[in-house]
């Protein structure tokens, strides 16, 4: 690691205090270029164990850019994990306050909810499956701490993969019910539809973002406990929302879930 534990915890109450704050900041790298990896998650964990020094509870995980279209929307070439607390979520057809966001964008996603624990290395898609209990629509609500979404991936990572908010709803289906490749995803603002895709937009199938996640908590030797609700990632680009707008996510064969913004 290039960073002093002083400064991580420096780093994180920085960062956490900015998305408690609405406040945005330069990415973190512009003062510390040197910063690795596991700095990088390292920053994440502290910023999760100042909330649950809180009281907040982990209610999830999430993979983030996972799709092509998100890859290329920010200019970066790797997938990236992050975590979630009940402070983030939302109930169906929920008023997000976009007072308590910098910048919020919304992405369509596949949840997955597991029913056994999922342990890399070596995690594939057919395990994730195996191990699924239902997958169900999901809108992640994003907010980049970094000015004007500019940085890097460690700063990502850092910053806890941009998690803001976040709604699941629907209907829930079993695994075996559906075609995770081709299932049709529709997001809708305001009644038009503006984003489109279909569920191999995400690493050629959603579970293979769950498989990494699993593989990548496997090197750090965690696991991704049973009973866990994971975002697998953008299908879309993220589209930016005001107040205002009204955001709804059609998945094919799961029904709709949906936002509003004020
Ligand atoms: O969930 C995501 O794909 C967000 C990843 C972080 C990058 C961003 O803010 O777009
Ligand atoms: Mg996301």
């Amino acid at each position: 690691m290039a960073l002093t534990p002083e400064t991580i915890a420096r780093l994180a109450e920085h960062l956490e205090t900015c998305q408690l704050e609405a406040r945005d900041t330069p990415k973190i790298t512009d003062d510390h270029p040197d910063m690795d990896w596991d700095d990088a998650y390292a920053i994440q964990d502290v910023i999760l164990q100042r909330k649950l020094a809180r009281g907040a509870r982990v209610v999830g995980l999430k993979a983030g850019l996972t799709s092509h279209a998100k890859m290329k929307q920010m200019g970066v070439t790797d997938p990236v994990f992050g975590f979630l607390v009940d402070e983030y979520t939302l109930a169906e057809g929920a008023t997000v306050n976009t007072a308590e966001l910098i910048h919020p964008k919304v992405e369509p996603e596949i949840a997955f909810v597991l029913k056994h624990a999922l342990k890399g290395p070596g995690c594939h898609i057919g395990a994730v499956l195996a191990a699924t209990d239902f997958v169900l629509p999901g809108i992640e609500v994003i907010d980049s701490r970094y000015r004007d979404f500019k940085f890097d991936l460690k700063s990502v990572v850092a910053d806890n993969t941009s998690a803001a908010r976040f709604v699941v709803g629907g209907q829930a289906v079993r695994p075996e019910q559906v075609d995770l490749r081709t299932v049709g995803v529709v997001l809708e603002k305001n009644g038009q539809p503006v984003a489109l895709g279909a569920g191999a937009a995400v690493l050629g199938h959603p579970a293979a973002a769950i498989a990494m996640l699993a593989n990548h908590l496997g090197r750090r030797g965690q696991e991704i406990p049973a009973g866990s609700l994971i975002l697998s990632g953008g299908v879309t680009e993220a589209v930016a929302v005001n107040a205002g707008d009204n955001v709804t996510l059609r998945v094919q064969g799961m029904g709709s879930v949906s936002l509003r913004f004020a």
